[in-house]
């Protein structure tokens, strides 16, 4: 019996891929700290790849010039997989930490990619006074309608019916449009994409990051473990299907001045059943950034 317990079943080991099964993106992945902590299927494994894509694909920034920071959650975890500088600061502190970047040292572009619960809970009042100011950083908020990380509590993203680990019959209160709340506070770029939109997510991320001010970028995401299972959404492929069905594309004509057209319908037992995305506000004629405006009024004084 002893002899037979020491057999090792030889289907369960990974083999090392070979070299062209390696990942497209390798070069910006920090090999030490991989493998992730995320579960198999997660949308912030795809955010990830999309904001790595966008950079070495359709954005013309040098990459030393970028600066990544997170906070505290799964999402939070991104700067410290991507091979750039950055910085993995505390919960809802990731605006506050990359505006003293900004500021200090205007040609770096921080990137902000971090949670729903991180940036609209704790960190709320720092999202909206650096719209506000219109501080030249991008921020790429995960909205996966809960709090993943510290088991699945309820979330402000968290929809009316909704059950988590603190609603369990229901959520009762009303959940934030993350993208209104961004363009009423200031935003100059506003864009929000599921999942599913792999190709236009980092395109507009992209885009964003050329932008010059405050560029927001809402990724709608399942996190099938904490928010699908209490839901009856299904796995990772099944959530993707449900935002196929549910994106409804839309423009800044469409919306026009109402931001509550970019509002996202849940219904409890069948899931998001509608979700706006596209690029909903991009500034052309825009207001001069923070750190241009601190030079220029230094150099007024000299
Ligand atoms: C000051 C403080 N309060 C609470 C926590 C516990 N905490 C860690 S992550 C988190 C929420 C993360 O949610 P979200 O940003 O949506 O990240 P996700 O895991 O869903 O990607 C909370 C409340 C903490 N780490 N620090
Ligand atoms: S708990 Fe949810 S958000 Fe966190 S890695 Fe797993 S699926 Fe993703
Ligand atoms: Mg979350």
């Amino acid at each position: 019996m002893a002899e037979q317990s020491k057999k090792i079943d030889k289907s369960t080991i990974i083999e090392k891929p070979p070299k062209e099964f390696q990942h497209p993106q390798e070069s910006l992945l920090r090999k030490k700290a991989i493998p992730t902590i995320y579960c198999p299927g997660c949308g912030i494994g795809t955010t990830i790849n999309a904001f790595l894509e966008a950079i070495s694909k359709y954005c013309q920034i040098p990459h030393d010039q970028l600066f990544v920071v997170s906070g505290i959650g799964c999402t939070g975890r991104a700067s410290g997989y991507v091979n750039l500088d950055g910085f993995h600061a505390i919960h809802g502190r990731a605006i506050p930490f990359a505006s003293g970047v900004e500021i200090a040292k205007p040609p770096m572009k921080p990137v902000i990619i971090s949670g729903d619960g991180d940036l609209f809970s704790i960190g709320l009042g720092h999202l909206a006074h650096a719209a506000r100011r219109n501080i030249d950083m991008t921020v790429i908020c995960v909205n996966n309608a809960i709090y993943g990380l510290t088991g699945g509590q309820d979330a402000p993203t968290t929809p009316v019916g909704a059950k988590s680990r603190t609603t369990p019959y229901g959520k009762i209160s009303f959940p934030f449009n993350l993208s209104h709340i961004a363009i009423a506070n200031g935003a100059t770029f506003c864009a929000r994409y599921t999942v599913y939109e792999y190709i236009q997510l980092s395109k507009a991320i992209a885009r964003g990051m050329n932008h010059q001010g405050f560029s927001f970028i809402e990724v709608i995401s399942n996190c099938h473990v904490n928010f699908g299972r209490r839901n009856n959404l299904g796995d990772a492929v099944a959530m993707r299907q449900m935002f196929k069905k549910a994106r409804k594309r839309m423009n800044e004509e469409d919306i026009g001045l109402d931001y509550h057209k970019t509002d996202i319908i849940f219904e409890a037992g069948k899931g998001f059943t509608r979700i706006p995305t596209g690029i909903f506000l991009e500034e052309r004629d825009e207001p001069e950034e923070f750190s241009e405006r601190i030079i220029d009024a230094y150099e007024f004084k000299k």
